[in-house]
């Protein structure tokens, strides 16, 4: 009876386990927050917004009169300015980044305060069009120091 119990217990511990290890990435993907500042004109940015909802993301927009104000704030280096600026889970996000390099960057948890895809490059989430080009996913830190995270 006793024995029988803890094989219970033992089976159930076990597949709550696996289901918990298989489960928690994408329930740490669905569950992240994103505020989003950008100009109210902007229509990449918006489209760029879609694409994270599309992807399971909580996405709060804020149209603010100056992007630069919101870049300089929260420490993106001039050289990799774009469009908009997101704050998720504490990193900053400069532009067209791909959902998936979010997830990606929640998942790692770098030490970098960001990333950033710099400028407007065709063919990245929210800039999609006939042409697209090849462009880098770049981190940088709190001293503006920077390295590539990923290419597309
Ligand atoms: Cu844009």
């Amino acid at each position: 009876m006793i024995s029988k119990t803890v094989t219970r217990l033992v089976i159930h511990s076990t597949l709550t386990l696996i289901l918990s290890t298989l489960w928690w990435p994408a329930l740490e993907a669905v569950a992240a927050d994103v505020t989003v500042y950008k100009d109210a004109r902007c229509g990449c940015c918006a489209k760029w917004v879609e694409h994270l909802n599309r992807d399971g993301f909580h996405v709060t927009t804020h149209n603010v009169a100056s992007v630069d104000k919101i870049k300089f704030t929260h420490g993106v280096p001039a050289q990799l300015a774009s469009c908009h600026t997101a704050i998720v889970d504490g990193y900053v996000v400069e532009g067209h980044v791909p959902a998936d390099v979010l997830q990606r960057l929640l998942r790692e948890r770098p030490r970098v305060k960001g990333i950033a895809v710099p400028g407007m490059p065709a063919g990245a989430p929210g800039m999609e069009g006939p042409r697209a080009q090849r462009y880098d996913i770049v981190s940088f830190d709190a001293q503006g120091k920077t390295a590539r995270y990923e290419s597309r």
